[in-house]
């Protein structure tokens, strides 16, 4: 037999969202009154999409089917993506400021975070915003790059407190120079969306001190105060230093469809000159064979007019459920920050452990929620709530939050 890969031994626990399901159906089993309506599990943990895929939108998906079927319209393998998906997104997101071969369609922003970690190799330092997506860290542990658990994190990786303190913006003195920083905004879990002073702070450090952002836009349409950037792209120099993910899963309800891409600008180059880019192709042609043909479909009628009517109109269906459940945790005092320019709330119950605020609001509630601490150290006393569900599901979840603090 071989040894496991050490790698995966490193990995301090199983993958988040995976762990939240695993209690969710242990409380299950344990609580056969579940399954009556009224004391039903309701998820406000998942950012999964739950609505169904608006009709435009849909219609492209469904003729790309169609298609298919068809001697004309049939078409196979599409490597880096469809050309009209790659010219529409440069245009449609970044001004035109892209050529097609600059933007990678891809199965979605996790898939080639996962993937991009190979550009970098198991040496490279890695940076993350704490709190964060849990995949930058995991992945990076997978490359070899994360190191080992210290117990209050992982030894390879810098992690950067962004919290109210510092207006959820990390202390840029302390990015390590040469590294891999990943940014995401607006943030998950945190929901804080960069401002343009910072987000240009971000990309002049990184510019000096040859550190390469992997930016993840993932949640960019949600951003409703138009001061507010929605690509690192918009800051003059990123393009020297940044990679941007980006998806349509949960703008236009694609979680399950799968559709995202990926922007390495002609520009990057690593340290000794040679174009990021070049080596983007390699991994991508050697190692991914494209999205779906029917998904790239589905995301071409996104970006026509009507399509990007019903991500506006979608996006502020999640909005005003966040706002819902703002309010529900306002009138029970309890402190949160997020939800207005992103899916998700960040909800604090100081001196609290994560984990086991999530166990009463489960216990009590019939909710799941994501504990804080699965996405940083910075996260431990935060619960965060995800506005993706059904609107009545998230009204009744917010009348149940009222038993917190009641015993
Ligand atoms: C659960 C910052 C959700 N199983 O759908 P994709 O791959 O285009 O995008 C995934 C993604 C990328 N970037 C950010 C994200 O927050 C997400 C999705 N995150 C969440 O609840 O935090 C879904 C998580 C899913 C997963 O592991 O991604």
């Amino acid at each position: 037999m071989i040894p496991r890969n050490p790698r995966l031994a490193a990995l301090k626990a199983g993958y988040l969202f995976p762990e939240i399901a695993k209690r969710r159906r242990e409380y299950a089993a344990a609580h056969p009154e579940t399954a009556s309506p009224d004391k039903r599990i309701i998820s406000l943990g998942v950012g999964n999409t739950t609505e169904p895929i608006l009709p435009h939108i849909n219609r492209g998906l469904v003729e790309g089917a169609r298609r298919l079927g068809t001697v004309e319209g049939y078409s196979g393998y599409s490597d880096e993506g469809l050309l009209p998906l790659r010219e529409g997104i440069s245009r449609v997101f970044y001004r035109g400021e892209f050529a097609a071969d600059e933007v990678f369609i891809s199965d979605g922003a996790k898939c080639d975070i996962g993937r991009l970690q190979l550009l970098f190799g198991p040496e490279v330092t890695v940076a993350v915003q704490d709190p964060s997506y849990p995949v930058y860290v995991d992945g990076s542990v997978l490359s070899g790059a994360g190191g080992t658990w210290t117990g209050a994190g992982y030894g390879g990786i810098t992690y950067l407190p962004c919290t109210a303190e510092n207006d959820y913006f990390p202390d840029l003195s302390s990015l390590p120079e040469h590294s891999l920083c990943y940014f995401c905004s607006p943030n998950n879990p945190t929901g804080a969306a960069a401002k343009r002073e910072q987000l240009a702070a971000l990309v002049d450090a990184a510019l000096k001190k040859g550190v390469i952002i992997v930016f993840d836009g993932a949640y960019a349409e949600y951003i409703r105060d138009p001061r507010l950037p929605k690509t690192i792209f918009e800051i003059p120099g990123a393009k020297s230093c940044a990679i941007e993910v980006n998806s349509f899963s949960k703008p236009a309800g694609f979680t399950g469809v799968r559709l995202g891409w990926t922007v390495v600008p002609k520009e990057l180059k690593y340290a000794g000159g040679e174009a990021v880019k070049a080596d983007w192709e390699r991994i991508c042609g050697t190692i991914f064979n494209g999205a779906s043909n029917i998904a790239q479909a589905g995301g071409l009628a996104a970006l026509e007019p009507e399509g990007l009517g019903e991500i506006r109109q979608l996006c502020d269906f999640y909005l005003e459920n966040a706002r819902l459940i703002r309010a529900a945790l306002d009138s029970l005092g309890v402190s949160s920050v997020g939800g207005d320019n992103s899916p998700y709330i960040w909800a604090r119950f100081p001196g609290r452990d994560s984990w086991e605020v999530f166990a009463e609001i489960l216990e009590k509630c019939q909710v799941v929620t994501t504990p804080g601490s699965g996405f940083g150290p910075a996260g431990r006393s935060f619960i965060r709530f995800s506005a993706f569900g059904h609107r009545a599901d998230v009204e009744e979840a917010c009348a149940r939050l009222g038993r917190l603090g009641t015993s």
